[in-house]
């Protein structure tokens, strides 16, 4: 697969019309090799630009590269959840994992915890790649190791990255299992999101005011944890803060335990109907802070009216 091949599928995706089935094949072989060689605390220098959650919202996101500028001209590291909820997972993830197979130092994309075989079988890109490409091939490249080429996009993205030794960014937050990055580095990465241990506690774990040290996770997988808990995390580890995603914000993002560590939401008004702005977190090459907030894209430029489920070009 050529350059030329590669930039005219992400100008096909811009316009978020998806790729054949051959050409999604194709892409996640060569994503694999490139996401395979990441290390699970994958270094990533300044500047760059951080996104939390995106979930399937794409024309979002197209507001979201208006803002930010468009990759390659500006860095990113995306924090997880590219799928499920939104309209449209399959353009989003091709989108992104394009941009990763053509630009690979511009763009870092870690795992989160809808990025898993379970989960997107409940909550929608499973029915999406099923509506789109009336089969659910897509699906298997991303989720399982797919006959003899053994593609399985998922169990390849790192688990969290490392910016300038400074700043640790992770989908969901920390785990009692782990007292250093070292402890992650060692990790065996490559398999479904498990539903206990330090892997599984990385991709759901929220920090909780209400909370000293750990706490019982609503949602059923991962830890609440404090503030003592991220202050010592953060001593242990010589890092000035943590950086995540997971949980919707209303203002975008949230600075929580004194500034030890921060929330970012990147997808504006969530599910369509939650009336948040979203945020990226732009660093420059000091590490400066600057917080861009965004909204979502107006209903006249997303294809299709507001209230209809799906997009029916497919069907
Ligand atoms: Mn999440």
């Amino acid at each position: 697969m050529g350059t030329s091949d590669l930039d005219r599928q992400i100008e096909q995706l811009k316009r978020c019309e998806p790729l054949a089935e051959a050409e999604v094949k194709a892409l996640c072989l060569k994503a694999m090799e490139i996401l395979v060689e990441e290390s699970n605390v994958q270094r990533v220098d300044a500047p760059v630009t951080i996104c939390g959650d995106i979930h399937g919202q794409f024309y979002d996101m197209k507001e979201l590269f208006k803002v930010g500028g468009d990759c390659p001209k500006t860095n990113y590291l995306f924090l997880g959840d590219f799928v499920d909820r939104g309209f449209y997972s399959v353009e989003t993830f091709l989108l992104l994992l394009a941009l990763k197979v053509r630009y690979p130092d511009r763009i870092t994309l870690i795992r989160g915890n809808h990025e898993s075989r379970q989960i997107t079988q409940v909550y929608g890109f499973y029915d999406e790649c099923l509506r789109k490409y009336g089969s659910v091939n897509v699906w298997r490249y991303c989720t399982e190791i797919f006959d003899y080429l053994r593609v399985d996009i998922f169990l390849n993205f790192s688990l969290s990255a490392l910016i300038e030794n400074k700043i640790f960014s992770v989908h969901g937050g920390l785990s009692p299992a782990i007292t250093t990055l070292d402890q992650i580095r060692v990790i065996d990465r490559k398999q479904e999101v498990p539903h206990d241990g330090a892997m599984c506690d990385l991709l759901w774990s929220d920090p909780e005011d209400a909370v000293d040290g750990w706490g019982l996770s609503p949602r059923g997988a991962g830890f609440l944890f404090g503030g003592n808990v991220v202050s010592s995390f953060n001593h242990s580890n010589n890092i000035d803060y943590i950086c995540r995603a997971h949980q919707l914000v209303m203002e975008g993002f949230k600075w929580m335990f004194n500034n030890k560590i921060v929330t970012v939401w990147s997808a504006p008004n969530y599910c369509y109907r939650c009336g948040n702005v979203a945020a990226i977190l732009e660093l420059d090459e000091n590490l400066n802070k600057q917080f861009r907030v965004f909204e979502a894209a107006p209903h006249e430029s997303r294809g299709v009216p507001a209230k209809r489920p799906a997009p029916d070009y497919f069907l």
